[in-house]
């Protein structure tokens, strides 16, 4: 049987960081499963951010008006998208499971991951107007948020001074995640790692070790049907 494949999305600056314990405790745990687990480091490849010209090969369909979406859909139709591009989505074709690790930005990921996302989930790759949600193109394989925090749990409570975090997430695990079909699970959560003692952080990493021993058995997060709406 094939070897399964998990690829880990990871956006951290620095070496020795809590992040990157936790993507190494990932790593170790899905080797030992026997999973072949493919990390882009996406600060160390200097991976780029914004979607440009550069990302198209060859002329464009429109030059009076550059369209990204449009240009890319194209390009990717006919093969002309950016090699760093195309590394990565051979990867996301690749793997069965795509694991994205981070500090939470303003709410959000970190801008080089927004980058990964709006460029190498391109239209026809990704998803199309035809395949959408849990018809989406990447419907069979999961994927899941792992990160961490500045912030306090009870910060992130529905009544919390930062709201509801499953408001905060509904743009990334609806909005992005299971708009191209991926099967969402519960995101991995590590409150405020700088503020804990190294016995808490300690007990963090064990916890996470100890969740990904069960993720294959683990239902996905529930999204209305798509039949439900009209397009
Ligand atoms: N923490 C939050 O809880 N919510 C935020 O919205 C948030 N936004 C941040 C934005 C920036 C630009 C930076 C630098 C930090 C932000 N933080 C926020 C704090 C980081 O999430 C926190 O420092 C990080 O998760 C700690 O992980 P590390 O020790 O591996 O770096």
């Amino acid at each position: 049987m094939a070897q399964k494949t998990v690829l880990i999305v990871y956006a951290h600056q620095s070496l020795g960081s809590f992040n990157e314990a936790v993507r190494d405790v990932a790593l170790q745990e899905l080797t030992k499963q026997g999973y072949k687990v493919i990390v882009s480091d996406l600060y160390a490849m200097n991976f780029r951010a914004s979607t440009t010209r550069e990302d198209i090969i060859g002329d464009l369909k429109n030059p009076e008006l550059f369209q990204y979406g449009e240009e890319s859909m194209a390009a990717w139709k006919e093969g002309r998208l950016s090699d760093d591009i195309v590394a990565e989505q051979r990867k996301v074709e690749e793997a069965e499971f795509v694991i994205f690790q981070f500090p939470l930005y303003w709410f959000s990921v970190p801008a080089i991951m927004k980058g990964w996302m709006d460029r190498v989930l391109t239209q026809g790759f990704a998803f199309s107007l035809q395949k959408l949600y849990d018809k989406g193109a990447l419907k069979d394989k999961k994927a899941m948020l792992s990160f961490t925090t500045g912030a306090m749990q009870t910060m992130f409570r529905p009544d919390g001074i930062n709201g509801d975090i499953n408001v905060t997430l509904w743009p990334l695990q609806n909005g992005v995640l299971h708009f191209c079909g991926f099967q969402v699970l519960a995101p991995q959560i590590f409150w405020g790692p700088a503020h804990c003692p190294p016995t808490v952080r300690a007990a963090m990493l064990q916890g996470w070790q100890t969740r990904l021993q069960g993720l294959v058995a683990e239902k996905p997060l529930t999204f209305a049907p798509s039949d439900l709406f009209d397009l």
